[in-house]
């Protein structure tokens, strides 16, 4: 049994970045509006948006107009301006990775939780428009427009607990950003920080996070004393020979599965040198969306390689990275799986198309400290993805009809 780091009875959620994915589409937005008003380098831009990221949309473009030196325009003026723009495209934001599941697990066994969010109540109502229904499902909401100071001050979490009916320290709080830790903190409640953007773990530290955690997957709620969850699976991994790792590893079972796919792109090209490990890449921004709803981790799953004059088509277990690879520091995300067959002289997969088909996430992206570590891991994550395929219940994916290319041969 793990310890608990406490002992609390009720969750306050923050909305942006934490349960909904707007982050990214406030920052391009609001990017674009300030770029339109002086010569700034995008870098400058970025970091004045870093600095805001959890005040209330009044104050944050106030600091940011402060912060670049804007005068020319009102901060009323410029708000509105970017209020306009994003209302015209929040039906595109979907939930956080593992938002819904953490909402259903805490309603399902009665925990009550609290929004305590930035965003003041006229402009919550248009975000949310597009939200079937988890918003009436929450015991209490604490919107920006009701409190005197916006976050890092306390006020909204301390209002959030009052509505809940407990003190703050008998609430943890989910935080995507530094300064809504700050508030949490300052108001006496635990505070578990979730980065939403790729971003430095250190300033959630700064902030005083009581535990930092990538995704909303990986959190334990039993370590604050709250149910657990009980979806997770354990499979027998298949036997690697290694056994500086136990033979049994849960993994958790994505609901629903996510399928994307698309031409096999060039990577960084270090996959089969460096590591002896070929990830197919894909390229991100045609599906945004799909890879979106995953969290950074690694995942597995079956996957579909179109055929050729030379070649048949293939379904075969795979097991996949997606995400900002910190062993390498990468600028950019990539999805990249590694198929877990030998294609020997018919490896060359560059254009083709490749489909897949993830069902279930095995733990967030990680760091080591050596090229061999790295390496290491990857190979036991491919025998938990080979365990895992070889059970019932995964086993069934490889006949999804999306990997054999069944739907474009209906549709012509
Ligand atoms: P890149 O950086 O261009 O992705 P890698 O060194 O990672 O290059 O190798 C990936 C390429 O290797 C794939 O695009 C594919 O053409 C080939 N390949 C051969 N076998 C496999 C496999 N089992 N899984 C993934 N890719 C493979
Ligand atoms: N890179 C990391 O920096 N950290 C990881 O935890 C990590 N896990 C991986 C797991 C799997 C199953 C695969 C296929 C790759 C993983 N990589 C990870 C990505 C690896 O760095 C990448 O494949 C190479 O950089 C080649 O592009
Ligand atoms: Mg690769």
């Amino acid at each position: 049994m793990t310890t608990p780091f406490a002992n609390v009875t009720h969750v306050i959620l923050d909305l942006d970045g934490t349960l909904i994915n707007t982050e990214q589409l406030v920052d391009e937005v609001v990017s674009a509006v300030l770029h339109k008003r002086g010569d700034f380098t995008a870098s400058r831009v970025r970091k004045a948006m870093e600095q805001v990221r959890g005040m209330r949309p009044g104050d944050g473009t106030r600091a940011v107009m402060d912060i670049l030196g804007i005068r020319d325009v009102s901060v009323e003026a410029l708000l509105a301006e970017t209020s306009a723009l994003l209302d015209e495209r929040w039906d595109e934001v979907s939930m956080m990775p593992g938002a819904r599941r953490l909402l259903d697990h805490l309603h399902a066994r009665g925990v009550k939780t609290a929004l305590a969010t930035s965003t003041p109540a006229d402009f919550l109502a248009k975000k949310m428009a597009s939200h079937d229904g988890w918003v009436e499902r929450l015991s209490a909401i604490a919107t920006g427009d009701e409190v005197t100071n916006g976050k890092p001050s306390p006020d909204i979490f301390a209002l959030a607990a009052r509505r809940l009916g407990v003190d703050p320290s008998a609430c943890v709080v989910l935080e995507d950003t530094p300064l809504g830790v700050r508030a949490a903190k300052a108001a006496g409640a635990f505070a578990i920080a979730i980065p939403s953007i790729h971003d430095d773990f250190a300033a959630y530290e700064d902030a005083g996070a009581d535990q930092t955690i990538r995704s909303l997957y990986d959190l334990e709620p039993e370590r604050w004393g709250l149910p657990p969850f009980a979806d997770r699976v354990d499979v027998r991994c298949v036997a690697s020979g290694n056994d500086r790792f136990p033979a049994f590893e849960s993994v958790l079972p994505l609901r629903p599965i996510i399928r994307l796919g698309g031409p096999v792109v060039r990577g960084f090209g270090r996959g089969s040198s460096t590591l002896g490990i070929p990830t197919a890449n894909l390229d991100v921004a045609p599906i945004k969306k799909e890879s979106d709803a995953l969290a950074p981790g690694i995942y597995f799953g079956w996957a579909g390689l179109r055929g050729d004059e030379r070649r048949e088509d293939v379904v075969a277990p795979m097991v996949m990275s997606i995400g900002w690879n910190p062993f390498f520091e990468n600028a950019r995300k990539t999805v990249e799986p590694w198929l877990l067959r030998d294609f020997g002289k018919d490896g060359d997969f560059y254009g083709r198309e490749l489909r897949l088909a993830v069902l279930g996430y095995v733990r967030p992206e990680a760091n080591f400290a050596s090229l061999e570590a790295l390496v290491e891991r990857i190979h036991r994550d491919a025998d938990v993805a080979r365990g895992a395929l070889a059970t019932e219940q995964f086993e069934r994916g490889k006949d999804d009809p999306y990997l054999k290319f069944l739907d474009e041969e209906l549709s012509g």
